[in-house]
């Protein structure tokens, strides 16, 4: 049994060396100091040592172990020690290596125009209203002097949720809804999305638009000019000349549609206005007296005027976008080129 002990010493002397690394150094404890390693199954066999032999066996077996747990414990601390120097000398990092950088996002064309344009108005004191973008039937049409055959109000134009609810085709039954509950003066651009069963190059069943409605005692027309003129300023740039063409809206009499020197080939005649030299960009004109019998506002002592514009079509013009659909493709490579305007 001393001869046995003496060659498990010497073969773990040997093992413990010859390990690389903490994983082969537990295997090699378990081996030889574990619950069924070779050092326990000596104590073991004690039981055939006679009774007087046993304590001086018993101590020269717990030498031994004792001796190889401490070059296990010994040896772990050299490999702990190797490998923080191979980290030290053999690892590399190169500190001049760029950052990965979180890819950042942009405002989507269509958001940022929308500021821009209210931002404009604002300037000129005119007050953001809001309102729902299902309305009734009321609000949307009836109030607004478009009478029941008006084309408008076909199925084939309008999205109905029921006899009496549609998506509001224009922002208009905002400007009703803030009449209904304020006096004169009213200074308001309600700005939002409209619906419309519409869909092709320069239309898309929901777009953006912004309307304004000023109303006081002694509004006039070129009240109105002044303030379409300073728009027109405030978004494509001082000296960009502006007409009125009369035209017709159920709710303004009399009714205008606003030109934009063409912007592309500033009036010379291009493809793009078809060689007009001009681009059409808003409607307008003086509220009808019949709006305001609607909302209870005395027609002989106040008048006001009105607008409408969509925010795709003036995107498309000022940055020179042919087909409104790219908007709402959400192909970055598109949407990446507005980044950074405001
Ligand atoms: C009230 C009274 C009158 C709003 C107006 C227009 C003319 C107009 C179009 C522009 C392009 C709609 O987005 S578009 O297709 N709008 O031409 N809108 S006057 O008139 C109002 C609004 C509210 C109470």
């Amino acid at each position: 049994m001393k001869k046995r002990l003496e060659e498990i010493k010497i073969e773990a002397r040997r093992a413990i060396k010859a390990v690389t690394d903490e994983t082969r150094l537990s295997r090699v404890k378990a081996k030889f100091v574990g619950r069924k390693g070779q050092i326990t199954a000596l104590l073991k066999q004690m039981r055939d040592v006679p009774d007087d032999e046993k304590p001086a066996f018993g101590q020269m077996i717990n030498e031994v172990k004792d001796v190889i747990e401490a070059w296990i414990e010994a040896r772990s601390g050299e490999l702990r020690e190797e490998k923080k120097k191979r980290r030290l000398t053999e690892e590399r990092i190169d500190i001049t290596i760029p950052g990965r950088r979180t890819p950042l996002g942009g405002g989507h064309p269509v958001t940022l125009m929308m500021e821009e344009v209210v931002r404009v108005f604002m300037n000129m004191g005119f007050e953001v209203a809001e309102g729902p973008e299902v309305e009734l039937d009321y609000y949307n049409f009836e109030a607004l002097n478009i009478p029941k055959d008006h084309p408008a109000r076909d199925m084939q134009d309008t999205f109905y949720i029921s006899d009496e609810v549609v998506l509001r085709t224009h922002t208009s039954p905002v400007q009703i809804r803030v009449m209904e509950k304020r006096k004169p003066p009213v200074k308001i651009i309600a700005p939002g999305k409209v619906y419309r069963c519409d869909s092709d190059v320069s239309h898309t069943p929901m777009f953006h638009q912004v309307e304004g409605l000023l109303v006081d005692s002694g509004v006039s027309f070129g009240d109105l000019k002044g303030v379409l003129r300073e728009f027109v300023s405030g978004v494509f740039g001082r000296g960009v000349g502006v007409r009125f063409r009369p035209s017709f809206f159920p709710f303004t009499e009399p009714s205008a549609e606003v030109d934009i020197e063409c912007v592309f080939c500033k009036g010379g005649g291009c493809r793009i206005c078809k060689q007009t030299g001009w681009l059409e960009i808003l409607g307008c004109g003086m509220v009808d007296p019949a709006v305001f019998e609607s909302v209870n506002y005395d027609s002989e002592q106040y008048c006001g005027f009105a607008f409408g514009l969509g925010i795709e079509r003036v995107a498309m013009l000022k940055y020179g976008v042919g087909d409104i659909r790219l908007f709402f493709e959400n192909d970055v490579r598109f949407l990446r080129q507005f980044r950074g305007r405001t």
